[in-house]
């Protein structure tokens, strides 16, 4: 779990570095090699290596806008990723997805820049499976703004109804854009809403991967026994901006060094170190080959070619 957290913080920072090339000195969403807009999970790593530690390649996952952590602990191709945020035609979907919407169907993977799109495939997914006999979770992520949707409440009900497959997990990282949790949601947190759809909840805090690896392990249990939905609320840390060039405003004075005075990775590391699971040494090698995965990918997508001009209506059902 921690080598998938620095392999996903890598590729982020090293993602933010080529973001910013060609986009200054006036911040410019449509120049450089990774135009459009970028939204980083770092902070929010325990959340994806806690949960997808317990899954299989069958299994499926849907994320949200905010996707890099989930697919790289769900083990989506990181190259092909990578090629797929720069819009290269050897990405996951022939660069026509870009970094919101990266889709791996041999590891079961998806996401979507719209919100709380993924819920109803999930528990799609999960009901074709248990009616077809067949073993394996569905897995939904979203953020705590999403938890307000319609589609949030309509798929708690019908995965509860049908007893299905499916595990809600509520990224709750305190802001949706720039409105604070406080602001749109009237609990202090949303396992509460779990009972009222008659399914188990867990509240897990401190931005843990040991403790939400421990919330998860229960709610995937219970999942593949027949057992059916599970919600997990994890309050976890946003430590960037809402998208690459958020100016911030909205936070509060000294919200975001507190934020990065508890980043969960050098904490992790930190524990790991202090009950004698890994050495120094340890902590290089994983570092090492972490970085080298990353290297590998950013350079399989830099060298990778465009898609062709005449080649933008393929694929395109009309
Ligand atoms: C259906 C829909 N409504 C609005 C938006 C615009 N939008 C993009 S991100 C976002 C906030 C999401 O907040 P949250 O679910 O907490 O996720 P976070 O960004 O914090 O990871 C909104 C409203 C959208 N993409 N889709």
């Amino acid at each position: 779990m921690y080598e998938t957290m620095l392999v996903s913080r890598f590729f982020e920072e090293a993602i933010e570095a080529i973001y910013l090339e060609g986009k200054k000195p006036v911040f410019n969403m449509a120049k450089g090699p990774i135009p459009g807009e970028m939204h980083l999970s770092n902070g929010q790593e325990p959340c994806a290596v806690g949960v997808c530690a317990h899954l299989t390649s069958s299994d499926i996952v849907t994320s949200t806008h905010r996707p890099h952590h989930a697919a790289i602990a769900k083990g989506v191709d990181l190259a092909r990723m990578a090629a797929e945020i720069f819009g290269k035609k050897t990405g996951l979907s022939g660069g026509r997805g870009g970094h919101m919407h990266i889709f791996d169907p041999d590891v079961n993977f998806s996401c979507s820049g719209i919100i709380a799109q993924g819920m109803g495939p999930a528990v799609g997914a999960a009901l074709s499976r248990k009616m077809q006999g067949r073993d394996g979770v569905a897995v939904s992520y979203i953020g705590e703004g999403a938890a307000n949707q319609g589609a949030f409440h309509e798929t708690l009900n019908l995965a509860a109804l049908w007893k299905l497959p499916v595990i809600f997990v509520i990224e709750d990282n305190a802001w949706g854009i720039s409105v604070a949790k406080s602001a749109s949601t009237a609990i202090p947190n949303n396992a509460l809403r779990a009972s009222a759809y008659g399914m188990p909840g867990h509240h897990v805090t401190g931005n843990d991967p040991i403790a939400i690896f421990a919330a998860a392990g229960e709610a995937i249990a219970l999942a593949r026994s027949g057992g059916g939905p599970s919600l997990i609320d994890i309050e976890t840390d946003r430590l960037a901006g809402h998208f690459m060039g958020d100016a911030e405003a909205y936070r509060p004075k000294g919200e975001l060094e507190a934020l990065r005075a508890r980043d969960p990775i050098p904490a992790f590391a930190r524990r790991l170190q202090s009950e004698d699971a890994l050495s120094d040494a340890d902590l290089a090698a994983i570092s090492d080959r972490a970085r080298s995965k990353v290297d590998d990918a950013i350079g399989f997508a830099r060298e990778s070619a465009y898609p062709e001009p005449d080649e933008a209506l393929d694929k395109v059902f009309v």
